[in-house]
């Protein structure tokens, strides 16, 4: 019986505030997958330091993100959540993983490419190597789902490429991943520039909404955000980017489909739409907000939370680890 309740794995990086893109693009999700998979959520804080961090800041960033994972609605008890660092298996699996993985294809990664422009002071080995990292996550688990936003598709192909070669070389060891992309919510683009995705790192914070943004703030921003030409509310992600882009916020925050949010606004400005998908945003993220906060006034239980996760992941991860140890021929004792 327990072999037929799939696995799915999934993690966030705690660096700065999370957006909205994070929460739809996975934390939500998450919530929705909880009672079908066997799940395990980390907190990517291995990945994280592939981009120069402050030590105090990325600690309290490792908090902040727990206590969020819970106050959206994950549930320790049912769920494996932990901190990567405290599971070493990951930088063992990673190294290994390392020598299936060619240069050439990490060098393509977009995500690379992007963040190496962005940060082109401190293009290190890690932030080249991030894939194989998050390949080695997956696999010491043995995900049979990966739920994450449309940006990461191509971190989840290597992925699959480097299991597959691996299991062709010696005998099926690893579980082949497959990606889990939600339908409307896995690429929320910047409010005052469509075409690019909402970030956490962007440079200007008016594009994003931060799940910590207060209700003013919130309403300030989809205020301002770009429209397009014409006047109507209709969801066409071509022609009016910027539109479809509110229209898919709307409705996966109020639970509606796009079209049941199109009918919402018939008849009605663009005014009064960035309004209402500004109440039913800042509406939905109050409520985690207060939960969050008093999360994070109770460390004992964040800790305790980290500790029990800490050590089932441990135990899942080693036995992964002790296979792959064996197969390549290290002398184990
Ligand atoms: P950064 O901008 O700092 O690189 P990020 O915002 O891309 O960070 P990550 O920690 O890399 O955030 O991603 C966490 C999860 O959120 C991933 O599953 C990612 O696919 C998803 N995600 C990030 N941005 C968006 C977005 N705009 N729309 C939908 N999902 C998103
Ligand atoms: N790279 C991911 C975060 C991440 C991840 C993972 C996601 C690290 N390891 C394993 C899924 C599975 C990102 O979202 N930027």
């Amino acid at each position: 019986m327990e072999n037929t309740v799939k696995k799915l794995y999934s993690a966030v990086q705690p660096t700065n505030n999370l957006t909205i893109g994070n929460y739809l693009g996975a934390i939500k999700q998450w919530v929705q997958l909880q009672d079908e998979y066997d799940c395990t959520f980390a907190i990517a804080n291995m990945h994280a330091i592939t981009v120069r961090q402050d030590p105090a800041n990325l600690r309290r960033k490792t908090l902040e993100l727990l206590a969020l994972y819970i106050a959206c609605g994950v549930d320790p008890q049912k769920c494996t959540l932990y901190l990567q660092s405290h599971v070493p298996c990951h930088a063992e699996l990673a190294w290994v993983l390392n020598t299936f993985t060619y240069v050439g294809e990490m060098e393509r990664m977009t995500q690379f490419k992007d963040k190496s422009a962005k940060h082109a002071d401190n293009i290190n080995m890690g932030l080249m190597d991030y894939p194989v990292l998050m390949a080695a996550d997956i696999l010491l688990y043995q995900a049979d789902v990966v739920p994450v936003g449309l940006d990461q598709r191509q971190h989840l192909e290597i992925t699959r490429d480097i299991a597959v070669r691996f299991n062709n070389i010696y005998s099926p060891t690893f579980t082949v991943p497959e990606g889990l992309y939600m339908k409307v919510g896995a690429k929320i683009a910047d409010l005052s520039d469509p075409s690019k995705k909402m970030s956490k790192s962007a440079e200007n914070p008016n594009g994003s909404i931060f799940l910590t943004d207060d209700r003013d703030t919130i309403l300030r921003k989809f205020r301002r955000a770009v429209t397009d030409s014409g006047n109507e509310v209709k969801f066409d992600a071509e022609n009016k980017p910027g539109v479809s882009n509110l229209l898919s916020i709307y409705s996966v925050f109020s639970d509606k489909t796009t079209a049941e949010a199109e009918r919402d606004f018939e008849g009605k400005g663009y005014g009064d739409f960035k309004q209402a998908v500004g109440e039913v945003v800042a509406d939905r993220l109050a409520p985690i907000q207060a939960e969050q906060a008093r999360l994070l006034a109770d460390k004992d239980y964040l800790n305790a939370v980290l500790k029990s996760g800490a050590e089932k992941a441990y135990s899942a991860a080693r036995k992964t680890l002790s296979k792959v140890y064996k197969k390549i021929g290290f002398y184990q004792l």
